[in-house]
Parts: C-alpha cells; sequence; structure tokens
C-alpha cells in the first residue's frame, strides 16, 4: 500500500517511522511519502490560508495550493487514489472504515488547520478519485494530523505481514461489535490482586464463557450504545464466537 500525505507541519507525522509503523515502512509492506504543502506556494509569504467568504473567525485553507498539491501527489499512477481529508465535520471514522481503505492500493491525506479547506478542493478532487470527509471522534482538533495518523495505523495494522499474530486483530474490541474483556499474565497474584481462577483452571470450555460474559458485561458497562446497535442475531452471533 502506498501513503501519501499533504500537511503544512510535515514534522508532526514522524511517528509514522517509529514502531509498528515504522517496521511496516522498513519491510516494505507500505512506501510513505509526507508533503509539505508550502511547497505549492509561490508567494514570498508561502501564504495557505485567507479570511472566509461571508466572514466569521478564523482562516480557510487556499483552494489553489491545494489543487496545483493534489494534481501532482495525486498523478502518476493508472489510477487515482483514494483521497483522505479528516475534519471534525466528517462521517465517523470506524473500525469498519479501517477494514475497508485497507484493501486499497492507494490512500492520499489531505490534512486541513484552520478552519478547515476550501469546499471547492473536495468537490474539484471528487471529479477523478473517491474523497472521503472523515472524523476520528466527537471533539475538536487543532488540525488533521493527528488524525491522519490515528487512522493509518489502524489501516496500517490491519495489512497482512504487519502484526506478528494476525489472530489478534481478528480478536479486537470492535471486530464482533463488542469491546475486549480484561486481560492477565504473571504474576498470579501481583499487590494482592489475583488472577481469576477461570483462567488457571484449564477448563478452556469455561474460560471461553467467562471471557464471553466479561466482553457483554464491559460492553453494557461502557458502551451501551453498542449493544443496541446489535441485531438480536448479531449479538447471538458475537456471543458464540466468543
Ligand atoms: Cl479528522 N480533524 C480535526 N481537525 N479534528 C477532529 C477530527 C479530525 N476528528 C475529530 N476531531
Amino acid at each position: 500500500m502506498r501513503i501519501d500525505v499533504i500537511t503544512i507541519f510535515p514534522d508532526y507525522m514522524a511517528p509514522l517511522r517509529e514502531a509498528l509503523l515504522g517496521k511496516a515502512i522498513e519491510r516494505e509492506r507500505i512506501s510513505v511519502g509526507v508533503h509539505d504543502l508550502r511547497g505549492w506556494t509561490h508567494d514570498v509569504h508561502r501564504a495557505v490560508d485567507d479570511s472566509p467568504y461571508g466572514g466569521g473567525p478564523g482562516m480557510v485553507m487556499k483552494p489553489q495550493v491545494w489543487g496545483e498539491a493534489l494534481d501532482e501527489v495525486c498523478a502518476g499512477s493508472d489510477s487515482p487514489p483514494r483521497l483522505v481529508v479528516p475534519t471534525p465535520a466528517g462521517s465517523p471514522f470506524t473500525q469498519q472504515t479501517a477494514v475497508r481503505w485497507s484493501e486499497e492500493p492507494w490512500l492520499v491525506f489531505a490534512c486541513g488547520r484552520y478552519e478547515g479547506i476550501d469546499q471547492r478542493v473536495m468537490d474539484d478532487a471528487a471529479r477523478r478519485m473517491p474523497v472521503e470527509e472523515v472524523s476520528i471522534g466527537d471533539y475538536v482538533l487543532v488540525g488533521g494530523e493527528v488524525a491522519a495518523l490515528t487512522m493509518i495505523e489502524s489501516v496500517v495494522r490491519l495489512l497482512p505481514g504487519v502484526l506478528g499474530n494476525p489472530a489478534s486483530a481478528e480478536q479486537d474490541s470492535f471486530s464482533d461489535g463488542l469491546l475486549e474483556g480484561p486481560c492477565y499474565t504473571r504474576p498470579e497474584a501481583w499487590r494482592d490482586l489475583p488472577v481469576p481462577d477461570v483462567l488457571r483452571s484449564g477448563n478452556h470450555a469455561a474460560i471461553d464463557r467467562w471471557r464471553r460474559y466479561q466482553a457483554l458485561e464491559r460492553t453494557w458497562q461502557r458502551r451501551p450504545d453498542l449493544l443496541e446497535a446489535l441485531s438480536d442475531d448479531e449479538l447471538d452471533r458475537a456471543d458464540r464466537a466468543r
């Protein structure tokens, strides 16, 4: 998979070279390009923003600079990339989105700052490529960079050969609509806190049953909305799969 990121803060994307993502680059499971948006400005001030039509606070990112950047970054292949624009005004990014994007050969992230990017940039790009404006949650970040990092990490860990143990992606919270329950390792007692007996019983049917109960209980406590979203059928399937 190819991933490009366009931003006015390319240094913000340094974490891409660390840990799991860095390993994926080293092993050539992904190739990453980070591009400084200001490289496509022509004025001495290298301006990327201007005041909003209609008035109001803040600044809007200029269409000309983004247009040239996208023309260049999104060229050079037979089929265009999927363009992702992180914005708090976007559709929700979920595990489902991550799974869908993990099947794409090429993703381009356009990270906006200020109040947003002139809408015509997305409207124009959509004439040539699929465009998605997405949000990572109901809170406001200063810019799209951290959101892009979040989305890239959740997509890349799904690629074949990136996680050491592919089963861990299948057992994720959300993969069956429930949260994962608690987990434990040695020692058997720590600061007077014991590991639940059942996990040391060797009774795998009992362990499966206990884990299923913990997942349901935790989801009920922390994310009742997830349970309400599951049909009886899906709930049954999620329960039996564990
Ligand atoms: Cl994708 N971008 C920004 N700037 N803020 C956000 C967000 C994205 N998702 C939630 N808040």
